[in-house]
């Protein structure tokens, strides 16, 4: 298990100061003979980057974005227009590496900076390809990104149900990628700047090992973020890590507390489905070996 340690640092708001604390990993999971993922968590930017093609062309796509996009991070203030040069300028040094890239080579490129260009302070996600950020508010998760994939073209147009989507063949598909043959305009959303929240941005490592309940688990049982990413990568690996893993957690102030509902007891015995339901609930607390999974499938000890 790779080491993580937090960074923090504070920033100046209208109204008064704001601890931010994040941490970071990337891993090559299980089943990958490389790690293809990249990341970046320096103040104000963070960001992660899949990359993809074959030979060393993906990571070659992935480490030239993100060392351009700690260039950028150095610089400052971010904005959407830097950042869009920043990227056309990795897109160049992939091309720079003929030998080894080619029209199939790229990568994603997803995450969140502090915007500081403008009056009012405030957070912007950005986005390109299947990488994601998901938001915990007020202990409710959603995902900030829309994927640019195959299947999520599918869902939004009510061919395939999220379900469906899930395992289907053309998970890996992702229809825009920063590289050679890309223009790399990513999506932006602007996000208000409320103490409490948490980021999580993630390469689909993740994601194809961990639902959003389970994400949302990690967080609620590790308020320091050093902690959270380690607890997630774990399960991912223990669920067959079977992509490389990248994540990071921001967290704006400190995490607030977890209240009664989602305690210990209840979670441990993996029924966050139904820690609402309080009868669900106490039969899990009285009875907990028997809540867990046993069907010997060896995708089941960790909660998804
Ligand atoms: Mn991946």
């Amino acid at each position: 298990m790779p080491k993580v340690t937090a960074d923090s640092t504070t920033i100046t708001l209208p109204d008064g100061e704001l601890e931010l604390t994040w941490a970071a990993v990337t891993h090559r999971g299980r089943r990958r003979d490389v790690n293809q993922d990249a990341v970046l968590a320096q103040f104000p930017l963070f960001v992660v980057a899949d990359g993809m093609g074959g030979h060393v062309g993906g990571e070659i796509a992935s480490t030239s974005t993100v060392a351009r996009m700690r260039e950028l991070a150095e610089s400052g203030t971010i904005t959407a227009k830097a950042l869009e040069k920043s990227l056309a300028r990795a897109v160049k040094d992939i091309a720079s590496h003929p030998d080894a890239t080619d029209e199939a080579t790229g990568t994603t490129v997803t995450g969140v900076f502090l915007d500081t260009s403008r009056d009012e302070p405030h957070w912007v996600t950005l986005n390109i390809g299947d990488s994601r950020v998901y938001l915990v508010r007020e202990g409710m998760i959603a995902q900030l990104t829309t994927d640019h994939s195959v299947v999520q073209e599918l869902v939004a147009a009510g061919r395939l149900s999220p379900e469906e989507a899930e395992n289907h063949p053309y998970g890996n598909v992702i229809t825009r990628a920063v590289g050679p043959s890309e223009s790399v305009t990513p999506d932006y959303v602007r996000v208000e700047i409320v103490p409490g929240d948490r980021f999580v941005i993630c390469s689909d490592g993740l994601t194809k090992e961990l639902t959003d309940y389970g994400i949302r688990h990690f967080l609620d049982e590790n308020p320091d973020p050093a902690d959270a990413v380690r607890a997630m990568l774990e399960a991912a690996l223990e669920n067959g890590g079977r992509d490389n893993i990248t994540i990071v957690v921001l967290n704006v102030g400190s995490a607030p507390e977890i209240d009664d509902e989602t305690d210990e007891d209840a979670t441990d015995t993996a029924e966050w489905e139904t820690v609402d339901d309080e009868d669900e609930e106490s039969d899990a607390a009285a009875e907990p070996a028997a809540q867990q999974q046993s069907d010997g499938d060896d995708s089941s000890t960790a909660p998804r």
